[in-house]
């Protein structure tokens, strides 16, 4: 290497699964913009190109160095015409017109809006939007507009569920959790996972997931409602510390074989908490209109809990990101002739269910390199 090129020595792959991706991102200002056009997408309801951009807005986030000019990018894969353009207009002037123009349309910053409510999606969004909707206060006086209870509780804790949530904050909710843990069984076992597991450099995420389960078969649902009902017992300074709990039971069938689906919801017990965290004032204080003068805030957090023979895979899966996730079971599936979901890895060609208790044993079964959760920011 005589130091002029910084094209990359090694071939990068169209796979995020054989991708190292920290926090560090060395292209930022490419794939913010790469996103925001995913997220149109997204919102148009055109999956196809959403996917193209986010695999685009992937691979850029893997190189660890900066792309300069479009020439850096000779090679790599997922980087489609459309892609292209987008970059080499901010490459040369520092402004993609139709990012602007995306960024400034109505429709997306409507939509964009409702969808940052915990509890509305998509559909919601699109459908309050039709209705002449176009901000919060329309939406809380739009007569005839029921809001289900989930999105009731995302209006009302709206400000603080919106604000990450620090390090430091996820420990002592890691805290909390484990202290109801510990009290419904002594020997459960719990883990951090999502994005607080992915995360070494970077600071915040925007709400924790845990894992929980128990060596005892067939318990690990009864754990999960156990916690539950410990944290609702649970008062610190005369207010509860569950300000929301969504519990959806196990539908989990061992017969059913993985999902082709990618963004499938899994069959395991699983909760969506807001809870209410005391001593909130960490890394400069509370913001927003919910946060003055309080020594607390609300925080989201996920609870799921397999059956532990299934644990290494809903490690796996819940750990993401969700593009490394994708690309796992594409992976699976192009590649080896495998079928990866939460629950299982099924090898169609051997027609076997493959087991694993780590995250590596499923690695290996795929022929992959293991890839640790730091590097799976893709
Ligand atoms: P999220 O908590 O939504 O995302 P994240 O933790 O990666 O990032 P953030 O900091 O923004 O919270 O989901 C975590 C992972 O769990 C993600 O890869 C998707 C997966 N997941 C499931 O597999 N099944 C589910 O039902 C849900 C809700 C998430
Ligand atoms: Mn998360
Ligand atoms: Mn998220
Ligand atoms: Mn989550």
């Amino acid at each position: 290497p005589d130091g002029t090129s910084s094209t990359p020595l090694l071939t990068v792959s169209q796979y995020a699964c054989k991708r190292r991706t920290t926090t560090v991102n060395n292209n930022k200002i490419l794939t913010d913009a790469l996103e925001v056009l995913a997220e149109s997408y997204e919102f148009k309801e055109i999956p196809g190109r959403c996917l193209a951009f986010r695999r685009a807005s992937s691979v850029l986030k893997s190189l660890p160095w900066a792309v300069r000019c479009l020439r850096d990018t000779e090679g790599l894969p997922c980087l489609g015409e459309h892609s292209k353009a987008v970059m080499e207009e901010i490459l040369q002037s520092g402004h993609s017109f139709e990012v602007e123009k995306t960024l400034s349309d109505e429709k997306y910053q409507t939509l964009k809006l409702f969808t940052s409510v915990f509890g509305v999606g998509p559909k919601t969004a699109e459908k309050w939007y039709r209705g002449g909707l176009r901000s919060f206060s329309d939406v809380l006086a739009a007569p005839g507009i029921h809001l289900n209870r989930m999105q009731q509780s995302g209006f009302l804790h709206y400000g603080d569920i919106s604000r990450a949530v620090s390090k430091a904050e996820a420990r002592a909710l890691g805290n909390l959790i484990d202290e109801a843990v510990r009290a419904v069984t002594p020997d459960a076992v719990l883990a951090l996972t999502g994005g607080f597991r992915r995360y070494r450099g970077k600071e915040f995420g925007h709400d924790v997931d845990f894992i929980v389960t128990t060596r005892e078969p067939g318990k690990e649902e009864k754990l999960l409602t156990g916690i539950i009902e410990r944290l609702k017992q649970q008062v610190s300074t005369l207010f509860g510390l569950l300000l929301y709990c969504e519990y959806n039971a196990s539908t989990f069938d061992m017969v059913k074989l993985p999902s082709h689906q990618f963004e499938a919801m899994d069959h395991f017990a699983k909760c969506f908490l807001i809870v209410r965290l005391e001593g909130g004032r960490v890394e400069g204080g509370l913001h927003g209109a919910e946060g003055d003068g309080r020594g607390w805030r609300a925080v989201r957090v996920d609870l799921v809990s397999p059956p532990m023979d299934r644990y290494a895979f809903a490690l796996l899966g819940w750990t993401g990101s969700r593009q490394f996730e994708r690309d796992l079971r594409r992976f699976a599936r192009a590649e080896r002739r495998m079928l990866l979901d939460n629950h299982t890895l099924y090898d169609k060609t051997k027609k076997e269910f493959l087991a694993a208790t780590t995250e590596k044993d499923i690695f290996a079964h795929l022929g992959l390199e293991y890839i640790e959760p730091w590097q799976r920011n893709a």
